[in-house]
């Protein structure tokens, strides 16, 4: 090359540098992982009769979200089994009012107010144990 051409040609590349292309591994890479990450979800399951018998239901999904029980088993429970979760607050009503009480634990045979009244709940996440609200 001439000295001139090769002027030319750097003076050219400078002017009109060939594109780079950007590394979208990382972004990209937080993106996905965003999307199939899980969520720590609660687990709890209801029966209609005791002893972990009868009618189901298994629920999956948030923390502090107040649930109502299925028509199928309002008013109709009579043993729970909350997992993964530091408790949860079942309620006489609808929309977590009324009545009240706080399970950690599985209980086979739910008592008179609660037995067959259970009608809606709210469970909070592991590791936080002190903040139960009480109906
Ligand atoms: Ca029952």
């Amino acid at each position: 090359m001439f000295p001139l051409t090769a002027a030319i040609v750097a003076l050219a590349l400078a002017a009109f540098p060939v594109a780079k292309a950007h590394p979208i591994a990382e972004s990209t890479h937080n993106v996905v992982e965003s999307i199939v990450k899980p969520r720590s979800s609660v687990v709890v399951e209801f029966w209609a009769d005791n002893n972990y018998k009868g009618s189901s239901w298994a629920y999956s999904g948030d923390w502090n979200l107040c649930q109502n029980i299925p028509d199928y088993l309002n008013d109709k429970i009579s043993s729970i089994k909350p997992q993964y979760t530091d408790g949860c607050v079942f309620y006489n009503d609808w929309y977590c009012s009324s009545y009240s009480f706080k399970s950690t634990s599985a209980l086979s045979s739910l008592q008179s107010p609660f037995n067959d009244a259970i009608s809606s709940f709210l469970c909070f996440p592991s590791g936080n144990s002190g903040n139960f609200l009480y109906g």
